[in-house]
């Protein structure tokens, strides 16, 4: 080991890598007491019956109709896993696994057809409340995401998170989904990734409404996007939580950001506020408002650029008390690392302007990290410690509920890269704990393939294999699921342990 490390350390990066490969994977480690085991999807991504029984389009339904080789494979989620139907197999799914929570998210344009309150989807209602109640009998928590990237298509023609009238849209459909289902749902998310809604949907292209108006509407995006997850935690700490008992936050995607070399630390630094201190500052930060690195490099630009007024919004001094500490939890998906550097003849190679002119850095994978199927996923689980380790110290030791982790291979159920990147991960977690980060549940992504985006069906992150060409779309657990089972059900983690099954049995008091 050691003498592997010798041969890569040439950059700050490698150093870190070393020190965590070096690591104790050999013994068995165990979760703490009451730590929680889930899953996760997301409704687009897993739901299809895009149109039955009264539900509308929203903004994936509507890009992918309009063009359909937008996706790699020239797919959509028109059926996807067919979950509206397949739901029951789903839940059974989640009991082989023996899984404390599920995480899955509520289609907007399902539950309100017009995006407003005025008219609820009797149909969505009663598929949620089959769902819900076929986990709660299993004892199995829901965990549900308000949005994960399905916005109704009519919000979108009024300009969706640009326009800052969605604090009132999202805050009443919330309402409507507390109302509906706060008796039995006790864990909520807000929002999926403010990060990946603004800049790849509003500042670029690789995300539906794919708006690419660059170093503008991100920025609007932002503000509206938090001041409207502050509604919603509001509404739901003054009108529901007394009543209910549950407890409601965000979640962010968080990459972590390692400087390419020691000169390049405030690079790094700079680049983790823009890419997730944009969203966790206004919320976990003791003073609130974007982190005044944004602000200070945005208004420089926008002035010299000759724009009136910074383009980045400002928070009013009352929003800032609103959003600050609206969230009971950090709840954070994380999947990888990226290395940073500043070198002004490549960053001004962007557009101007832009998200990263604005950011003045650079950020890229090397080659000899471990690949997966997703161009932007490699496995460097010693990024998972810093970054959480990082957050216990910036924020103050939030609580944190891990909300994704995961690792994308192509078809097939033999998935050992899987298996490695669940234990590096989960091994990281583990120190991270025991260096005092409060980490408190941790959510595999995904449960079962799905609609991976811009990458159709070309990248799958299941525990479960979907088959795509049946009719029910039969799901076949992988390698990875029976380890994930094991982990689970001896809360520990055992290097050692294989599996040699290929079909799961359900254990008892599940
Ligand atoms: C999550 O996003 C999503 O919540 C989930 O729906 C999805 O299926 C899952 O991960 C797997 O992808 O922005 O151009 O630099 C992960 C978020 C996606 C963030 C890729 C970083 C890198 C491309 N990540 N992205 S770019």
């Amino acid at each position: 080991m050691w003498a592997f490390c010798f041969i890569l350390l040439t950059s700050y990066a490698t150093l870190s890598e070393c020190k965590a490969a070096a690591g104790k994977r050999h013994d068995v480690r165990h979760f703490p007491d009451g730590f929680l085991f889930g899953t996760s999807t997301a409704a687009y991504q897993i739901e299809g019956a895009w149109d039955e029984d009264g539900k509308s389009e929203n903004i994936w339904d509507h890009l992918t109709h309009e063009d359909p080789c937008a996706t790699k494979d020239c797919s959509n989620g028109d059926i996807a896993d067919d979950s509206y139907h397949q739901y029951k197999r789903d839940v059974e799914m989640l009991r082989e696994l023996g899984l404390d929570f599920y995480r899955f998210s509520l289609s907007w344009s399902r539950l309100l057809p017009t995006s407003f309150p005025d008219k609820i989807n009797e149909a969505g209602v009663a598929y949620y409340n089959n769902l819900i109640n076929e986990m709660l009998k299993y004892n199995i928590e829901p965990m549900v995401t308000l949005y994960h990237w399905d916005l109704p298509q009519k919000l979108q023609d009024l300009g969706g998170w640009a326009n800052p009238n969605i604090v009132d849209w999202f805050g009443d459909y919330a309402r409507i989904a507390f109302e509906l289902f706060g008796d039995r749902v006790k864990y909520w998310i807000t929002m999926n990734e403010p990060r990946e809604v603004c800049y790849q949907g509003y500042g670029f292209v690789s995300m539906a409404p794919r708006l690419n108006i660059q170093g503008v509407a991100e920025y609007m995006c932002a503000k509206n996007l938090l001041v409207a997850h502050a509604r919603a935690y509001h509404i739901y700490d003054e009108e529901f939580r007394a009543l209910y008992g549950g407890t409601i936050g965000i979640t962010l995607s968080t990459s972590w950001y390692e400087p390419e070399s020691e000169r390049e630390v405030e690079a790094a630094e700079d680049t983790t506020q823009f890419e997730w201190g944009q969203y966790a500052h206004p919320i976990f930060s003791e003073s609130g408002d974007f982190p005044p690195v944004m602000k200070e490099k945005i208004a420089a630009k926008s002035t010299a650029q000759g724009f009136y007024r910074s383009r980045l919004p400002e928070f009013t001094p009352e929003e800032i008390e609103y959003v600050r500490g609206s969230s009971d939890f950090f709840g954070l998906n994380h999947y990888t690392s990226y290395l940073v550097y500043r070198n002004e003849s490549v960053y001004t190679a962007n557009e101007i302007p832009s998200y990263y002119d604005d950011m003045e850095s650079m950020v890229y994978q090397p080659n000899h990290w471990d690949g997966s199927a997703s161009e932007w996923l490699k496995k460097t689980s010693w990024g998972f410690y810093n970054l959480l380790m990082k957050i216990k110290n910036d924020y103050n030791n939030p609580i944190i509920y891990i909300t994704e982790n995961g690792f994308s291979t192509t078809s097939g159920l033999d998935d050992d890269d899987r298996i490695l990147y669940y234990r590096e991960y989960l091994d990281a977690m583990l120190d991270a704990i025991e260096g005092g980060a409060h980490v408190e549940a941790y959510t595999a992504w995904s449960l079962m393939d799905n609609f991976e985006w811009l990458a159709g069906y070309t990248a799958r992150f299941g525990l479960y294999e979907v088959d795509f060409g049946s009719p029910e779309r039969t799901r076949t657990p992988r390698k990875s699921a029976f380890v994930y089972k094991e982990i689970v059900r001896s809360r520990s983690l055992d290097w050692h342990y294989e599996s040699d099954s290929t079909s799961m049995t359900i254990d008892e008091g599940h």
